[in-house]
């Protein structure tokens, strides 16, 4: 019985040593070696409406902010409503992904609103690493890069810029080891 007893301690002991040597790592999401992430999106348009009665329409047309908003106004969003104005926007979820330098980085992408979108991937000192590619509604997408350079590569598509856009941060690997 007594010797059961050490055994489970030195397996929790272990289990509490390994603990404190990846834990670390894990909070601050590194890894040993460059990691590839997969990472699934979706090109969507969120919209919304309201009424003039209750809200006037906006006095700067949001068409004029981004090729990625669109606006209907009072009478032209809904001919039974003459009061109704309608505003959209064209987005890419996720539109933030952080990474480490060295990591590949895999999109799947979806495209539910859109009939057409022209993509691409800038790295940070503006190098096109994926050209331009056409994506249509109801077709997944892969593009897949390595990131190189530390900073922020970003997917754009040029038929909806510059809302319509996902940043990819990359951070250093060894955050701190080479730091004092
Ligand atoms: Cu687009």
């Amino acid at each position: 019985m007594g010797k059961t007893k050490v055994l489970n301690l030195s397996g929790i002991h272990a289990g509490l040593v390994l603990l404190l040597v990846f834990l670390p790592g894990q909070i601050l999401g590194q890894t040993a070696g460059p990691t590839t992430y997969t990472i699934f999106m979706t090109a969507v348009e969120v919209k919304g409406g309201t009424t003039a009665d209750k809200l006037a329409p906006p006095p700067v047309n949001p068409k004029d902010l981004s090729k990625g908003y669109d606006f209907k106004a009072p009478g032209e969003a809904d001919k039974s409503n003459p009061q109704r104005w309608e505003v959209s926007s064209y987005r890419f979820d996720p539109g933030f992904v952080t990474v480490r330098q060295g990591d590949t980085v895999k999109f799947t992408a979806f495209v539910v609103n859109g009939d057409e979108h022209h993509v691409r991937v800038n790295d940070p000192d503006g190098r096109e690493v994926i050209a331009e590619t056409k994506w249509n509604r109801g077709r997944e997408y892969q593009l897949s890069f390595v990131a190189k350079k530390l900073g922020t590569y970003h997917l754009t598509c040029s038929d909806h810029a510059p809302t319509m856009a996902a940043t990819i941060l990359v951070l250093p690997r060894n955050r701190g080891r080479n730091e004092g």
